[in-house]
């Protein structure tokens, strides 16, 4: 028998040093907080294993000592009998209220006070938003904004086969973040509550729509890291997670410079005429990475949650009125504006000129619809610049 559980906790320890190192420890913290709650974890795992063996140690004592088989009388008093019991009531009640306030008190307090202080000494601000189901990094500094959506292939996610080393934990564009910095991250979402996530950084912290949170990040080592949307924040909860990429400071100068580049080529992009080849091409892959997870991959909708964009009605309707106004509860203002109190967020701030006119032409001559027409980015970009 013995034996058995022996080869029990043998074969365990083993089949588990194969997966991760952070099977029996917490993963290596990064950040400052991340150290200071390992170390207050670690601090008081040792304070909680000393009182729960001097207490037992004390109970099965007197247990064992005072039995009845060996003989042992009770005593026979009640209440409060002299000084003595009330040194051994209060000196225990002494020595727990200095572990408490004291040994243990003392680094929490520390510890919380250095998680809100967001703002002291912070080289830069992030803005992170939570939408069903991926994350928006916006650098409000350097004007740079862009999403992150799971690469996953589906073909993983359905089984049919086997799962890449980071399955479910992959963007396309992470959050690239320089180290050394302090970086404050104020967080939001646009639909429902999403939590931002990365254990190695000792953050989590709600994303809420209407409200902007704040969280702080000093990451000490290069590297990637790993974390996921920790709210149940709808169908695709398990599909939305968290990747931070740190670079050395000249590093992430140049990372961003080069994306500042890009950004303005994408805008510059608005201005020129496409042609419906060059839009068709483009909304597709926007299609497949911000609105397949709802309408699916060949528009056939999950009804009654998702409707089918395959002959619907707005997506066949008119796209402009005579005037040029999107058509109220028409295609482009769906698509643009959303619909409030569903899942069909706006996407007007989340994609830009070029990827709204190429998926909403996309959508209209795909899935068996045939409208046989396109809306050019620039049309897309004078819309917006109306409604401002
Ligand atoms: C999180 C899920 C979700 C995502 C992602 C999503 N949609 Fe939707 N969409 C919906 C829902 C729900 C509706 C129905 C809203 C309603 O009740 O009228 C809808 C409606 C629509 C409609 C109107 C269809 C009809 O017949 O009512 C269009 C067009 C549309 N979406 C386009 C898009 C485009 C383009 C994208 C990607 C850029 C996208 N959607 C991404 C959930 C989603
Ligand atoms: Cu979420």
């Amino acid at each position: 028998m013995k034996r058995r559980a022996a080869l029990v906790v043998l074969s365990c320890a083993a089949s588990s040093m194969a997966h991760a190192d952070f099977q029996w420890n917490f993963p290596t913290p990064v950040t400052p907080i991340a150290r200071d709650t390992l170390a207050i974890h670690n601090e008081f795992m040792l304070i909680i294993t000393a009182l729960f063996v001097a207490v037992f140690a004390i109970m099965i004592y007197s247990m064992v000592r005072h039995r009845k088989s060996v003989g042992h009388e009770p005593a026979k008093f009640s209440g409060p009998t002299g000084a003595v019991q009330w040194f051994w009531a209060l000196v225990p009640f002494a020595i727990l209220l200095f572990i408490d306030f004291v040994l243990m008190g003392i680094p929490a307090f520390h510890a919380v006070i250095e998680m809100e202080d967001t703002k002291t000494k912070a080289d830069m601000v992030v803005k992170v938003t939570g939408l069903q189901w991926k994350w928006q990094y916006e650098y409000p500094d350097d004007g740079i904004r862009f999403m992150s959506n799971l690469t996953t292939p589906p073909e993983q996610i359905a089984g049919a086969t086997a799962k890449g080393e980071n399955y479910l934990l992959e963007v396309d564009n992470p959050l690239v973040l320089p180290v050394g910095k302090k970086v404050r991250v104020l967080l939001t979402a646009t639909d429902v509550i999403h939590t931002w996530w990365v254990p190695q950084f000792g953050v989590k912290r709600d994303a809420i729509p209407g409200f902007i949170r704040e969280t702080w990040v000093k990451i000490e080592e290069p590297g990637t890291y790993r974390g996921q949307c920790a709210e149940l924040c709808g169908k695709g909860h398990g599909f939305m997670p968290v990747v931070v990429q740190a670079l050395p400071e000249a590093e992430y100068v140049a990372w961003r410079d080069a994306k500042k580049m890009e950004l303005a080529q994408a805008a510059a992009g608005a201005d020129r005429a496409w042609s419906k080849d060059e839009l068709m091409e483009r909304g597709k892959d926007v299609y497949a990475r911000q609105c397949a997870v709802c309408h699916q991959p060949e528009g056939q909708g999950l009804p009654p949650a998702f409707p089918p964009l395959a002959g619907s009605r707005i997506v066949n309707g008119p796209l402009l009125t005579m005037d040029g106004k999107p058509l109220p509860d028409g295609h482009v203002d769906r698509v643009l504006n959303g619909k409030d109190g569903t899942a069909m967020q706006a996407f007007r701030n989340t994609l830009d000129d070029v990827e709204l006119a190429a998926v909403i032409t996309f959508e209209r001559n795909s899935f068996g619809n045939k409208q046989g027409d396109m809306i050019q980015p620039a049309q897309i970009k004078a819309l917006r610049e109306e409604a401002k």
